[in-house]
């Protein structure tokens, strides 16, 4: 069986039989990976049986089955693991040792240790071939936007612009419209952060979105709107939680049927940012309205799951419901591990500096509200923690602009704009 080196610690070959295998201590190995699924052909001789030998040999093993059109991020970060957790000296094989030898290039061109042109010569000085490497950065590539964050230190808020490097375009997702509600004052502080950010890259606006009503600070939609042209949209059941305030407010003008964005997003529903895939999943129990946009790799899940040192959103709104939250949080932990989570807000835990990226990985792993906790754990213990939170300070200021698409009410007769509050309407919740 003819082995390559790869690198001072890793090695290939083709599928070793069980007798090359006894051979691997003496040859001064400690692990064997082995990369190929169980049952390719008849004469391999499987998983159990390679693990079997090498238990027997003192060899750590471990399977990590690919097919060469299906790698994942996960499955290159499952292959270094092994290789790095390993004592010394490495075997990896697949049928030819194409994969095993593929899996590492990807991970070395993924962590900037190589590029992605020095693989194929890498490849031919070894006489393997390495085109599956290029095919996959090539793929991965066309999933991966380029993801910003603004943070606003007022509410906590963050928002995005998510673009596609092939084509310049982007969307802006979750834009705060500045509001200082001691003196009445509007401003346009975020959202200009924002264009020019825009502007400086060159980028074309495709969509303007929001994830859902906010309720603790006024969206920028509108704004961004009348700015740049471009479209703006929301869930399609944002028409419920229209009807909900529209009782609050004692409000018989407001149109309840979601007239005021330009696109009503239905759960699974798909469109574009430039040449990058893009889906909705419907993620209630926040509001009843709430969204996720998944957008290539990267999922914008707003208040559903925040960092995983500070558990996840509240469920105690007019319209929320810690259950169904829950249920929501489940399909957005459903997505591939390596699927990188954008959080809607930041508040901060111990005065750490505010941080919005996760994965889907580090959320299982670590989330204190969703590692090892059922759903009536989760119900029990979010439904405990909303009874101490007191409404978010601008929920009555926000809601009546929100629903109306970012829209400030209508100037009066001389030129003021006035918000009205409902006294005594949101009962039951804890006094700051
Ligand atoms: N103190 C903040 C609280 C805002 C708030 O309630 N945030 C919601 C998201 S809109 C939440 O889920 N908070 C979770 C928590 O505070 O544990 C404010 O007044 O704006
Ligand atoms: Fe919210």
């Amino acid at each position: 069986m003819p082995i390559t080196a790869i690198s001072e610690k890793l090695s290939v070959s083709p599928q070793p039989s069980v007798e090359d295998i006894r051979s691997l201590r003496d040859r001064g190995f400690k692990t064997l990976i082995n990369n190929r699924p169980d049952k390719e052909d008849a004469l391999q001789p499987g998983t159990q049986a390679e693990r079997q030998e090498a238990k027997h040999h003192d060899l750590s093993y471990a399977f990590i089955p690919v097919a060469a059109s299906t790698i994942t991020e996960a499955d290159v970060r499952a292959f270094q693991r092994a290789v790095n957790e390993s004592e010394g000296p490495v075997l990896a094989h697949c049928k030819t040792g194409t994969r095993s030898l593929n899996l590492y290039l990807i991970g070395e061109v993924l962590d900037g240790r190589m590029s992605a042109d020095q693989v194929g010569e890498f490849g031919r000085s070894r006489g393997l071939d390495t085109s599956m490497t290029a095919s996959w950065l090539k793929q991965h590539a066309a999933r991966r936007p380029q993801v910003k964050g603004f943070f606003d230190k007022r509410t906590w808020s963050v928002q995005y612009v998510v673009s596609d490097p092939a084509t310049g375009k982007c969307a802006i997702i979750d834009p705060v419209l500045d509001f200082d509600e001691k003196a009445g004052a509007t401003a346009t502080i975020n959202a200009d952060a924002i264009l020019d950010y825009i502007r400086d890259n060159g980028l074309t606006v495709e969509w303007i979105l929001d994830t859902h009503p906010h309720a603790d600070h006024f969206s920028a939609v509108q704004y961004l709107k009348e700015k740049t042209g471009a479209p703006t949209a929301i869930g399609e059941r944002v028409v419920d939680v229209q009807k909900l305030w529209k009782g609050i407010y004692n409000w018989p003008e407001l149109a309840t049927d979601g007239s005021q964005w330009d696109r009503l997003f239905a759960h699974r529903e798909t469109f574009k940012v430039g040449s990058i895939d893009a889906e909705v999943l419907f993620s209630p129990g926040h509001t009843l309205a709430s969204i996720t946009y998944v957008i290539g790799d990267a999922a914008f899940v707003h208040d559903t799951l925040f960092m995983p040192d500070s558990g996840t959103a509240r469920a105690d709104f007019p319209d929320g419901d810690p259950r169904v939250l829950w249920r929501s949080i489940q399909e957005i932990l459903a997505l591939p591990d390596e699927t990188r989570i954008f959080t809607g807000h930041d508040y901060q835990p111990d005065g750490r500096a505010p941080r919005w990226e996760s994965t889907v990985a580090d959320q299982k792993k670590s989330n204190p509200h969703l590692a090892g906790v059922s759903e009536e754990e989760f119900v029990a213990l979010r439904t405990k923690r909303d009874q101490t939170l007191p409404m978010p300070k601008l929920i009555l200021h926000a809601l009546q602009v929100n629903i109306s698409g970012g829209r400030l009410p209508e100037p009066e007769a001389n030129g003021k704009r006035y918000l009205k509050f409902p006294l005594d309407a949101l009962q039951g919740a804890a006094w700051e």
